[in-house]
């Protein structure tokens, strides 16, 4: 049925044209910024390109939701800087130490690491404006709501929790419990916050959020097995970044645990579960499901 749904409208047009609103809006988000140097590295990173899927979901969660889009863009903008911001500091040298993102030199690679950390920084804080200072014509209680999400998921309970956790198991033998907790906070967490953001803002009932909510730890989880499996097997030159970094640094990963069929199976199944708890919703859920298979599909 879900494949039925998928099918029934053409999604390359709406990721066109969604990815689109994303880009215009990202770009009218960041001015005035002072001093320059600021400005050019806040710009540098956000406007780099990206896939944007994090933006799109938050969109197409608001319209599964019966919201208009439109409202959600300023947070579907909030959670890109937040994305960039957490890539720009994982690309570090006391972190990931990686010198390509995004097809380009990384953030401190050209404005040097103190005003990277300052300019994902600024875009952090800069994400909370967007929610709560230029989210006009949304519900201030609602807009609330969204504001506690994006602390809870941004902070220890989340990304950098994950992150941390992440960094101490370098080198060593890593369950796949660990692994599973690594990855739903580091990359779990802030895609099941596009979902849930995207459908507070329209206002949805605890019944759609515990739906949402399973269907983003499914693709949660299975975005971040087809991230380790691409690093695997594509080149840098297709991924904007640089591949073989988890072998590098000998960071345990799903094909390392699992090997590649198995994790590729894993990640299947978990989309095809994720679609399930959605397929209720029916046609207004075309988005969503169609950005589950994009998630399994895609080659960088
Ligand atoms: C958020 C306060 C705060 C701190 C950040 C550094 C850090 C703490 C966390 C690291 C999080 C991280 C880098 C997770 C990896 C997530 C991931 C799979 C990124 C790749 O996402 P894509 O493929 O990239 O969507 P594009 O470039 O397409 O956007």
């Amino acid at each position: 049925m879900a494949q039925i749904i998928s099918q029934n409208f053409d999604f390359e047009k709406y990721l066109k044209e969604t990815k689109k609103v994303v880009e215009e809006a990202l770009d009218s988000s960041l001015s005035p910024e002072r001093p320059e140097i600021l400005r050019e590295s806040m710009r540098y990173s956000l406007l780099a390109g990206g896939k944007r899927i994090r933006p799109i979901l938050c969109l197409a969660s608001c319209s599964l939701a019966g919201g208009d889009p439109e409202l959600a863009v300023p947070t579907a903008v909030a959670i890109e800087m937040i994305h960039t911001m957490s890539l720009i500091h994982d690309d570090l040298p006391a972190m990931d130490n990686d010198d390509l993102r995004r097809g380009r030199p990384t953030n401190h690679k050209v404005y040097g690491d103190a005003v990277a950390i300052l300019a994902g920084d600024a875009l952090l804080t800069r994400a909370f404006e967007m929610v709560s200072l230029r989210s006009p014509d949304v519900d201030s209680k609602r807009l609330l709501n969204v504001v506690g999400e994006l602390s809870l998921v941004a902070g220890a309970p989340g990304l950098v929790g994950g992150q941390v956790v992440d960094l101490e198991c370098e080198g060593k033998k890593v369950d796949l419990e660990t692994l599973e907790y690594i990855h739903l906070h580091k990359t779990g967490a802030l895609l099941k916050a596009c979902v849930r953001t995207g459908a507070m803002i329209a206002g949805a009932d605890e019944k759609l959020l515990t739906a949402l909510t399973s269907y983003a730890e499914g693709i949660g989880l299975a975005f971040q097995i087809i991230d380790d499996i691409l690093d695997v097997t594509a080149s840098s030159e297709t991924l904007g970044k640089t591949a073989g970094k988890d072998l590098l640094a000998d960071k345990t990963t799903y094909p390392k645990l699992l090997g590649l069929e198995e994790s590729k199976k894993r990640a299947l199944n978990l989309v095809k579960k994720a679609k399930e708890a959605i397929i209720p919703w029916g046609e207004d859920a075309k988005y969503l499901l169609s950005l589950a298979d994009f998630i399994t599909n895609r080659d960088r």
